[in-house]
């Protein structure tokens, strides 16, 4: 009976022991941060951006890329070639990811609602960028981009300056049914019809914000209203650079027998303007990387964010585009 009870209590002392020495570990692991801290907390964000369309959408991929890279964030990116079923395909695979935020800038303005909700449902925050898409407001936590119409409407001031408030104008818009194009076209459409009843819009068509299209059109243009042409307002530089090829090939001077109105104040444009060829570009800024992620990183830490976050942007002439040209960003 001793040696019994003596071999219990041993028994009870080694247990008590053991069970301090396990407690004693847990609370060693618990206090330990996890080996794998750093890399859980690092943000995920997916971007489905529209194309690689111009010199703008260059700019804007690289401020996008760039200002992920520099802040650590976990970018997946998709580039759709301007086809809204890319972008919608593009955004699923986001959400199978189970990324933090969702970033896209909507080729089109419409046909959004399904995707959107789906993005909604999976409890992650959407932030559209750069072009707006025609959804309930409780789709999306925030836009960030530019004011299209106010764009349309400083060119067309810029236009009635240039021409002297009367003259024919052929215009090349953005891809259909975009809010860049929709936007542009009816700010500039707008001011004629309030100040400039002198200025008429002769011809109208789409150039999807390419050089090689721009190029095309203004072909047509010239084809069949040749003599007849004041000036040309494009929606955006990369047209006007190609129209600026098709005006010399078919032996005009782009900036002076055809004046030339345009908007992005890329690079290429200030080299334009250099060469007398454009005479104005009213600026909308690609460089939205860094206001992206503020937002993007606000959202996650709960913040409440604007809903419309609007870019800053102003009009650069011919005459000091050598002056301006040194300091521009893209
Ligand atoms: O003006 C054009 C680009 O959505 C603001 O898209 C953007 C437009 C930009 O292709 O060059």
């Amino acid at each position: 009976m001793k040696f019994k009870k003596v071999l219990a209590l041993v028994l009870t002392g080694a247990m008590l022991l053991s069970v301090v020495g396990c407690s004693s570990k847990k609370t060693s692991d618990t206090t330990e941060p996890p080996a794998t801290s750093s890399e859980e907390k690092k943000l995920v964000v997916g971007y489905a951006q529209l194309g690689a369309e111009s010199e703008w959408r260059t700019a804007c991929t690289n401020s996008i890329k760039g200002e992920a890279e520099k802040r650590g964030i976990d970018l997946k990116f998709s580039d759709a070639q301007q086809k809204q079923e890319n972008q919608i395909k593009a955004i699923r695979t986001f959400i199978a990811q189970k990324v933090d935020v969702i970033g896209v800038s909507p080729v089109v303005e419409s046909g959004w609602e399904t995707v959107f909700k789906e993005v909604k449902d999976a409890g992650i925050p959407l932030v559209l960028v750069d072009r707006k898409a025609d959804v309930p407001e409780d789709l999306y936590v925030s836009f960030l981009g530019s004011d299209f119409k106010e764009e349309g409407r400083k060119a067309a001031d810029e236009m009635a300056t240039l021409i002297g408030g009367k003259g024919n104008i052929v215009e090349l818009q953005g891809t259909v049914g975009s809010s860049a194009a929709v936007d542009r076209q009816s700010g500039f459409a707008e001011v004629l019809a309030e100040k400039y009843p002198d200025i008429k819009i002769i011809k109208s068509q789409t150039g999807d914000f390419t050089r090689a299209k721009g190029k095309e059109v203004m072909e047509a243009f010239l084809k069949s209203d040749g003599e007849n042409i004041t000036a040309l307002y494009s929606h955006n530089d990369d047209m006007a650079i190609g129209a600026i090829q098709a005006i010399e090939e078919y032996g005009k001077k782009p900036g002076e027998d055809i004046k030339i109105v345009s908007v992005d104040a890329v690079k290429g444009a200030f080299e334009a303007m250099i060469a007398g060829k454009l005479n104005v570009t009213v600026e909308c800024n690609p460089l939205l990387g860094p206001q992206f992620f503020d937002v993007a990183e606000d959202i996650v830490a709960g913040k409440t964010v604007q809903k419309y976050i609007p870019s800053e942007e102003g009009v650069y002439r011919q005459d000091t585009a050598a002056k301006d040209l040194p300091s521009r960003k893209y």
